[in-house]
């Protein structure tokens, strides 16, 4: 009760709008216009100083999308996607921050942002029903809606390597880039992360440094993205159909329509038939490669040919055959870690100042004061990069002190894996949303797409609240059990949890093992929030 006390008294001494999104990246972005639109005062706190999120924070060099540009921008205004034109099929960071500042610009969004601002706590007083939103400048805003834009990949993590401290280089994570870059020229660079951050960057890297070391705990399946520029007749014809192509994008399971998903299953398939079909996809490059049979990602024998093929692929990428073996996924099925695109990233390893550390054999015993010790032996560099990933999914929410009702705290409810009604609420938690959170299709889908479901789902409730005179939305423990169980058993049917991935939080030491995003693709997830909200947000509970 004492945390009531200290609500009631922060929200007497608090600004007080009708809501606080936190995060202004693709989805606080949108989310504030959307609200705005209601005739809500909004105010969104952001701790980088500028928008983009990811785009803002990934500065490192090689970094683009991989669903491709056409597709990766918002779908919701024909005056915005006609007035931006995309270069290149997979748009680089700096291209994809200023399509950001631009749609900014043109929203006027930044007038009701905090810049530089890190919300440290969120909590609901139950006596007004209020969120109380407290920051590290000090603000306090008392707010009837918490909309929680954090980000899935944005709460970037560096091992607890000992050592660090003593490091007498400069070190550097990709999800935490100086905006100045880095010149990396004349120096011996050690990276360490073979993920899709480390993929993209190390073949740039290699053409700076002097000494290129990359420490590899666990080899992963990339392909080449095939990235080239864009003719003006494709962009032309993507202006006219975009708002269409999104509609549709909405109907498939990962919310991208640059190819089609071969439903026939592998056994059904001619051998030649099958052999065309993924060196055709391989060639395509992108994700295009996953769909080339319909139980691709469903069994084990199935996923075990296409595995194959990307493996023969890679070996051939890569002259020196001892380090081709190791560059070799071989723990995992195709497609249960975020497949990789890349543009050179095998090649790489064949260049004489380019060397590769198996962790496999030795793990990272220290960070030295001259660079990286493992196998017992020092490995000195003048620079450590860290593609060391993120405390994904639930990492940059859980950094955030939030109290529902009777002060229950969210770290709390969420110690054994994140419990949520669809990925937008958690019971207890009342008028706090989530966008793309856990128990949602996210990080499996274009995020552009999931966001705009997500936030144009929330901007029909908020309306429907506003309208109907309801004071609060909550999900009901029920629901949420439900949901959670559902969430879990699709995921078990699958092949996802067969890999030491983020998506199952196994990056992080301590974590839960929870498989966190929704598997039963955007198309289905839509069909059923939608129904949700046609049922009177079933599952919910409306208070008066
Ligand atoms: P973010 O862009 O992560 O924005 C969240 C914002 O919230 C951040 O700016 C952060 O500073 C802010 N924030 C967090 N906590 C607080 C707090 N307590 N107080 C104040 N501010 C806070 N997805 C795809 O679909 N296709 C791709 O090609 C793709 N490429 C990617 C490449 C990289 C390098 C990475 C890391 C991710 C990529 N993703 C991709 C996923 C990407 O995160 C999403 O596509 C999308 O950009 C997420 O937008 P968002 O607004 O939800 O979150
Ligand atoms: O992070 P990751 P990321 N010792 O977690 C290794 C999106 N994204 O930033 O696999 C040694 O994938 C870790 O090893 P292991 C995309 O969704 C997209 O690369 O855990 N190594 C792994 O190799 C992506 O999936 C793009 O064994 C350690 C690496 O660090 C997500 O963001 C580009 C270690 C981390 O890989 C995250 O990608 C970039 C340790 N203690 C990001 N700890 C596009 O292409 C971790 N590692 C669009």
């Amino acid at each position: 009760m004492a945390a009531q006390g200290e609500n009631a008294r922060a929200s007497a001494q608090s600004e007080q709008i009708d809501a606080v999104i936190v995060g202004a990246g693709f989805a606080g972005m949108y989310m504030l216009h959307r609200l705005r639109e209601l005739g809500l005062s909004v105010q969104v706190f952001e701790a980088g100083d500028s928008v983009g999120g990811t785009w803002y924070w990934n500065r490192y060099p090689g970094a683009r999308c991989d669903v491709e540009s056409l597709e990766y921008q918002y779908g919701f205004s024909d005056e915005i996607q006609r007035g931006w034109t995309w270069s290149e099929r997979y748009a680089a960071q700096p291209e994809i921050l200023r399509y950001q500042n631009y749609v900014a610009d043109k929203l006027d969004l930044r007038r009701d942002i905090r810049f530089e601002t890190r919300v440290t706590s969120a909590k609901y007083n139950e006596r007004n029903g209020l969120w109380v939103v407290e920051t590290d400048k000090g603000d306090l805003v008392s707010a009837r809606f918490c909309i929680m834009a954090t980000g899935c990949l944005s709460a970037a993590r560096i091992p607890d390597f000992d050592g660090l401290d003593d490091f007498e280089g400069e070190h550097y994570h990709t999800g935490g880039w100086p905006h100045e870059g880095v010149d990396f020229s004349g120096q011996r660079v050690a990276v360490i992360g073979t993920g899709s951050s480390g993929i993209q960057s190390i073949p740039v890297i290699a053409e700076q440094a002097k000494q290129l070391t990359v420490f590899q705990r666990t080899a992963n399946f990339t392909l080449p993205a095939g990235n080239r520029p864009l003719r003006p007749e494709e962009v032309e014809r993507s202006k006219e159909t975009l708002l269409e192509d999104r509609r549709h994008a909405r109907e498939t399971p990962g919310g991208i329509i640059c190819f089609e998903y071969n439903r026939t299953p592998v056994e059904e398939m001619a051998p030649d038939a099958l052999q065309k079909e993924l060196e055709t996809r391989w060639k395509q490059g992108g994700f295009a490669f996953l769909g080339a049979y319909g139980d691709l990602m469903a069994t084990q024998e199935a996923n075990q040919i296409a595995a194959e093929f990307a493996r023969t692929k890679m070996r051939a990428s890569v002259k020196n055959k001892d380090v081709a073996e190791k560059l070799l996924p071989v723990d995992h099925p195709i497609g249960v870690k975020r497949l990789c695109l890349d543009t050179d990233y095998l090649e790489t390893f064949d260049k004489p100042h380019v060397d590769l550390v198996d962790l496999r054999e030795n793990s990272i015993e220290r960070i030295s004061r001259k660079g990286v010790v493992c196998g017992g032996k020092e490995y000195e560099a003048d620079a450590i990069v860290f593609a060391t990933g993120f405390d994904a999914m639930t990492g940059a929410l859980l950094a955030i002190d939030i109290r529902g009702r009777n002060g229950a705290e969210l770290r709390e409810k969420w110690a054994a894996g994140p419990r949520t009604y669809l990925g937008l609420g958690s019971a207890g938690f009342p008028n706090l949303f989530f966008i793309t959170g856990p128990g949602s299709p996210s990080v499996l889908s274009n995020m552009i797409v999931s966001i705009e479901q997500h936030v144009d789902w929330i901007t029909d409730c908020v309306k429907r609240l506003t309208e109907g005179n309801i004071r609060s939305i909550e999900a009901t423990r029920e629901a949420e059990d439900e949901w959670v169980a559902h969430v879990n058993e699709l995921a078990s049917g699958t092949l996802y949890p067969q890999a030491n991935s983020w998506y199952m939080g196994a990056n992080i030491p301590g974590k839960p093992r929870v498989f966190m995003p929704y598997t039963g693709g955007v198309n289905v997830y839509g069909k059923k929030i939608d129904a949700v909200a046609a049922a009177d947000y079933e599952g919910f509970q409306l208070g008066a």
